[in-house]
């Protein structure tokens, strides 16, 4: 989403390129990415930058593009040197909270570090770290922070260090440190398509322990109008040029064009491995957590090895994390209204509020815009791609 030149190697070395072959490789992976950027099929970019065509997904290039293929490569490497950093990592199970862009990041961000660190922090505690510091800064982007060198990977980053400020001011705005006193996990947000991501992850014989991916699925109206309202504003504010119309997003949504997309093939993707592997794979709905966010928090819990215990849930915990997590809750926190905070859109000076992923969290918002003609355009698309996946959607 930056302006910066596409032919300079813009993700920085980090911790991951340790001994002297590594950083060779690295140089070399940066050059074959610029080598093949003028040649992916390109189209216009909903917030600031254009989207190119890389294995059948359409991402940003100045980010997407090259943490992905580096990440590939580095995570492959990472396997094979056997470094101490490979060593200390490979201890600790590693957490995916996977999505397309819009459909409920923010929300899952808040209920997994919630969820996985409340025998750290009491969620009805008045000082739970959710309440000063905002969702996507709880946890690294695997594609993003990473690339950029925000964190420090030869330690866990489950979650916050009590001591971690942030400089409201933007600019030069950190956080010290993710390191909690214990940690059960790492802990990463991506919005990588399943294909794309490394093989060294998702297969479970790799030196990283068990991978488990959580995937939020948001039926693709709501997505689409989510991801139309957030890439107007800040198009307009990063760029100063004229938002998409409906019609043309429209458009460019129903060939797949959005970021990450097409969306129908980032879903599939992830539905697929999650009924080939449902113990790697956690496949949840955004609307079935509207529904019922009790049944889901456990199921997640469960899922990332951390049951609720009777105890706690007689004693009200998951209501609690529910409360803490919700839309109507953490849309209200002054750090969520008045702050621009996330790491990787600070350093490469993108202009994006904490407060543009809050908008209104409901479930059928697309009904305010759509027309009969586009709601018929998305149930044709809806059918055609999901039918005989056994895939349905709440409230399409
Ligand atoms: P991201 O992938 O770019 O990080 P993401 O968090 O997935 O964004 O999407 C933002 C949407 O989630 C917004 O939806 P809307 O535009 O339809 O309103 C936002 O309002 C919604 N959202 C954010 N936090 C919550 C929450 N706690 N509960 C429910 N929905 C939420």
């Amino acid at each position: 989403m930056s302006s910066a030149s596409t032919s300079q190697p813009i993700v920085p070395k980090t911790d991951y390129i340790e001994e002297k072959e590594d950083e060779e490789a690295y140089w070399k992976i940066d050059a074959e990415i610029c080598g093949m950027l003028p040649n992916l099929p390109k189209e216009k970019g909903w917030t600031s930058e254009d989207l190119v065509q890389y294995q059948g997904f359409w991402i940003y290039p100045t980010f997407a593009l090259k943490a992905a293929v580096h990440l590939q490569h580095h995570f492959n490497l990472f396997q094979t040197t056997g470094s101490s950093t490979s060593a200390a990592r490979g201890s600790l199970p590693m957490y995916f909270l996977a999505t397309l862009p819009k459909s409920g990041t923010t929300w899952l961000r808040a209920l997994m570090f919630a969820t996985l660190n409340r025998s750290l922090y009491d969620a009805a505690s008045p000082h739970h770290p959710l309440l000063t510091t905002g969702p996507h800064d709880c946890f690294p982007c695997l594609e993003m922070d990473n690339m950029l060198g925000n964190h420090d990977h030869s330690r866990p980053v489950t979650s916050l260090d009590h001591d971690h400020h942030d400089d409201r001011d933007g600019g030069d705005a950190m956080i010290d440190s993710y390191v909690p006193p214990t940690s059960t996990a790492q802990l990463f947000a991506t919005h990588l398509p399943y294909s794309l991501f490394p093989k060294s992850v998702t297969t479970s014989s790799s030196n990283y322990g068990v991978s488990k991916f959580v995937y939020v699925c948001r039926n693709p109206k709501d997505v689409f109008i989510s991801l139309w309202k957030f890439g107007s504003k800040v198009k307009a504010v990063n760029t100063g040029l004229a938002p998409f119309s409906l019609e043309e997003a429209f458009d460019l949504f129903c060939r797949g064009v959005c970021p990450y997309g097409p969306y129908w093939d980032h879903v599939l993707g992830f539905w697929k491995a999650s009924l080939e592997m449902p113990e790697q794979v956690l496949f949840l709905k955004y609307e079935y957590l509207r529904k019922e966010p009790s049944a889901n928090v456990k199921r997640l819990a469960e899922f990332l090895g951390q049951p609720f215990s009777e105890e706690e849930e007689s004693k009200g915990v998951v209501q609690q994390i529910i409360k803490l997590c919700s839309f109507e809750n953490l849309s209200s926190l002054e750090i969520n209204k008045t702050s621009r905070t996330q790491q990787y859109l600070v350093k490469a000076n993108i202009v994006v509020e904490n407060s543009d992923f809050f908008r209104k969290g409901q479930v059928g918002d697309w009904k305010n815009f759509f027309t009969d003609d586009m709601a018929k355009r998305m149930d044709h698309i809806i059918d055609e791609r999901f039918s005989g996946s056994g895939l349905t959607f709440a409230n399409p």
